[in-house]
């Protein structure tokens, strides 16, 4: 009791996160995570990244679920019971949203050789092959479902985010910018190291609207991943951020359920629902 009560870093909740996160579609918790959680953190996010390595190769960008991985657990476990995260996230969302479950929770990290970004998605409907477009457009509303968490432990500034996008579907300009599916990455063949970086960032600025997230140490970022966003990568840029979610039992149900038909439909042919197409 003793320890937990020293973790505790006195966060305090405020309506402008509140606020923020239905508006916006996200919000950080500032400082959040006790230094002294940071370091057993750290410590074990260096085991997870040579295990990562190890595993996918030099350009990993996570290593997910941790519960799967003979790391040591304790830091997970002390992270998913920081009392002032439970109250924030209890408050903001409900008691049924809980984060740290170590058959979800992964750790993102940088890639070790060269710079890449994912391309810009609405997680599901843009990265799930298969997946039956219906099935998103009738719940990306859903305050039960997309909650993401990134709680970094280093200052990161990999994640970039439409603010406001979560609530509606794409506006003209996101559908000229990327009329087909599977949605473009950066073209970067062949091309060195520092232009690679170059075409990232401007394939990243590319994006109408776009803000990018700037994490501290210890900062916890709540957004809805069902919100265009990215991530763009630098091997020069230490990265070692939790990617959780505020889980709830509906989504573990929708999660598992679009994932089989998915599975299905590809079986049969589908690659991918352009939301595009037929829009009007
Ligand atoms: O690296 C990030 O912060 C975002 C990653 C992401 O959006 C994804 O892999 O789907
Ligand atoms: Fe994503």
């Amino acid at each position: 009791m003793g320890q937990r009560l020293a973790r505790n870093m006195g966060f305090q909740l405020t309506d402008q996160h509140i606020e923020d996160y239905h508006v916006l579609g996200y919000t950080v918790f500032r400082k959040i995570l006790p230094p002294s959680l940071i370091r057993d953190l750290r410590q074990v996010s260096q085991s997870a990244r040579k295990i990562a390595r190890e595993r996918l190769g030099p350009q990993a960008q996570r290593l997910q679920p941790v519960g799967s991985f003979d790391i040591d657990q304790q830091p997970f476990i002390d992270y998913a019971e920081q009392p002032d995260l439970v109250k924030a996230i209890t408050k903001l969302l409900s008691p049924r949203h809980q984060h740290g479950n170590r058959n979800h929770l992964g750790i993102l990290i940088e890639p070790a050789e060269v710079p890449y970004c994912t391309p810009w998605h609405r997680d599901w409907r843009d990265n799930l092959p298969g997946l039956k477009l219906e099935r998103w457009n009738e719940r990306f509303q859903d305050m039960n479902l997309f909650n993401q968490i990134n709680c970094a432990l280093y200052n990161d500034s990999c994640t970039w985010i439409v603010p406001g996008s979560h609530v509606r579907h794409d506006l003209a300009c996101e559908v000229e910018r990327f009329p087909d599916r599977p949605i473009c990455g950066p073209n970067v063949e062949n091309k060195i190291v520092e232009e690679r970086e170059k075409i990232c960032l401007e394939y990243c600025r590319s994006m109408p609207g776009c803000l990018q997230l700037h994490l501290e140490a210890g900062d916890f970022a709540l957004y809805r991943s069902s919100m265009w966003h990215i991530g763009n990568y630098v091997p020069y840029s230490i990265r070692s951020t939790l990617h959780d979610s505020a889980m709830t039992p509906e989504f573990e149900v929708w999660s598992r359920q679009v994932q089989e038909e998915a599975s299905e439909r590809r079986e049969t042919g589908v690659v991918m629902d352009n939301p595009n197409t037929n829009r009007f």
